[in-house]
């Protein structure tokens, strides 16, 4: 008898839901709802409202109900049996808020399944807009937290992170400042995963501690709200904020509305919600220590497993909950897949063509160096969006080309050295991780192996093995997350790259260099450029 169990995941671009199979180990569907696609009339730009303030960057909570709609109709289409799904968990896109007024709670308690979601909540929330991760708007909300509690290194300590302007605290400090009267209508405020988590299960639904840990709210330690970060960041919060509850809870069953127009089972228990990352390293089976997985999508994000609690008191980095119940490190970028994009744009390229130029082009690039801060960056803090290029200008097509891969990785070299561990090998998901020349590139300059898988969705994935475990482990039969997810991932890899051992001294002296660059251009230190040229020399003089 087949146990299905769905995964879903709520991102900035799409919204995209799998299905597997527990007892045949096969992913049996796959379906992806583009928000700039499928559901343009709700004016985003690929699902992001753009201001004319470059940092404020929001999206359209009512665009995530109607994509959930839409996938929905399409599962129920398919050839997919609904009533055997056992078991439904999801992903959100991290930090977003969702602000509800009091209204909410009864709607979802009782929605008519003849109607839309989106007909029925419309006048449901006390913010139209949600901010997401890439708002860079709140330095001086995150100030005076980090100040209220004590410095950077307290609020590292309390929290698992630095105040970050894309954390939910510091946004929910802004929206309680700008709009005293909004806030103060607010009943409830969710992050994307707990929000979408609460209209399936017709009832407010808990945060996960792989999600909270992303709010600048959450004690590391203790796994709780912590009522000094409460009270640096708006008054009256806490009533506001859902429980939190760990990520492999069942927080309760699918609601009547679903059962009713979907065809779900009334049985289909509900897992709670958790964030893309902590989804993604399940999704990829990074439950073991020396593993490390990037994710290159709208975000880059580079993160690991941790058995125990190790923070980042430098504080480019963060610590959240891990689905195992533990702890992952993780460093993200902004400039990530719409920065390549951009790039590819800019020289009217196809992906196959830039993917030659990769494969043509010396590692080194001739000594080009790129900052590539299209958008406003995390890591290193950059407000001002603007691309620095050193020894090459914007007209070089394949300098450029090579100079944003190569710019990308060794940041990400750069500003991980705080995790302290080598990694031994890397598992490559997100959508450019199809692109085996943008890994190579990865490969050489971390010197370690990558692992390329078919399915780049493993924040979907992690969510349906979310649900799987979650359910096994209830009925009593007692399943470790190896056994449930090893023979799915040894049928998705793909490919393993390895690195070019011939570069390594290179890519060590350009980190270097690349360093120095960084400083240079937003920490006042001297031109490298002699520097600049000695590599050059080193590695290009014929
Ligand atoms: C992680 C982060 C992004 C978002 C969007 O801290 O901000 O990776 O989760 O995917």
């Amino acid at each position: 008898m087949s146990n299905l169990f769905l995964g879903l995941d709520c991102s900035t671009q799409s919204l995209t839901g799998i299905i597997i199979d527990s007892e045949s180990k096969e992913i049996i569907y796959r379906n992806s709802i583009q928000y700039g696609k499928d559901l343009i009339f709700h004016k985003t730009k690929d699902g992001i409202i753009l201001d004319k303030d470059e940092q404020k960057v929001h999206s359209n909570p009512l665009m995530w109900l109607e994509a959930l709609e839409i996938l929905f109709q399409e599962i129920l289409q398919s050839e997919v049996n609904v009533s055997k799904i056992k078991a439904v968990s999801g992903s959100g896109q991290q930090h977003g808020t969702v602000y509800l007024n009091s209204s909410f709670q009864m709607k979802i308690k009782n929605l008519d399944p003849e109607k839309t979601l989106i007909s029925q909540l419309k006048g449901s929330f006390s913010r139209k807009t949600s901010p997401i991760w890439m708002d860079s708007s709140t330095t001086s909300q995150c100030e005076e937290i980090r100040k209220h509690l004590g410095g950077k290194e307290e609020v590292i300590r309390k929290t698992g992170s630095d105040t970050f302007e894309r954390f939910s605290g510091p946004q929910i400090r802004k929206f309680y400042q700008e709009q005293p009267e909004a806030y103060e209508n607010t009943d409830k405020i969710h992050l994307v995963s707990s929000f979408i988590a609460s209209l399936l299960l017709g009832d407010h639904a808990p945060i996960d501690y792989g999600d909270g840990a992303g709010m600048n709210l959450m004690n590391i330690e203790k796994k709780a709200w912590s009522q000094e970060a409460i009270e640096a960041t708006a008054p009256n919060l806490q009533e506001k904020l859902p429980p939190l509850v760990p990520s492999y809870e069942i927080i309760g069953s699918l609601s009547n509305y679903f059962v009713e127009r979907y065809g779900f089972s009334p049985e289909t228990r509900l897992i709670a919600w958790s964030g893309d990352n902590p989804n993604s390293l399940i999704g990829i089976g990074l439950t073991k220590k020396g593993r490390f997985a990037m994710s290159l999508g709208t975000s880059d994000t580079y993160f690991g497993y941790l058995k125990d609690l190790h923070i980042d008191l430098k504080g480019e980095g963060h610590i959240f909950g891990a689905p195992t119940g533990d702890y992952m490190s993780l460093i993200c970028y902004k400039n990530a897949s719409l920065a390549r994009e951009k790039i590819r744009a800019q020289f009217k390229l196809k992906w196959e063509d830039f993917s030659d130029i990769l494969r043509s082009t010396p590692p080194g690039n001739y000594g080009k160096i790129m900052l590539p801060y299209f958008f406003p960056e995390i890591v290193p803090l950059v407000l001002e969006p603007r691309v620095y290029r050193f020894g090459f200008d914007e007209t070089d097509l394949e300098g450029n080309i090579r100079a944003i891969i190569e710019a990308q990785f060794l940041s990400m070299r750069l500003h991980s050295d705080w995790i302290t561990e080598t990694p031994k090998e890397i598992f490559a998901t997100g959508g450019a991780s199809i692109n085996r020349e943008i890994l190579q590139v990865a490969s050489d300059i971390f010197d370690a192996p990558i692992h390329r898988f078919e399915i780049t969705d493993s924040a979907a994935l992690g969510a349906a093995f979310r649900a799987a475990y979650s359910y096994h482990n209830q009925q009593n039969s007692e399943m470790k997350w190896m056994e449930l997810i090893e023979d799915f991932l040894k049928s998705q890899i793909i490919e393993k790259i390895k690195p070019n051992r011939d570069n390594k001294e290179l890519y060590d002296d350009m980190l270097e260099l690349y360093e120095k660059f960084e400083d240079f251009a937003i920490r006042v230190a001297d031109n490298p450029e002699q520097e600049r040229q000695e590599f050059i020399h080193k590695y290009f003089a014929l």
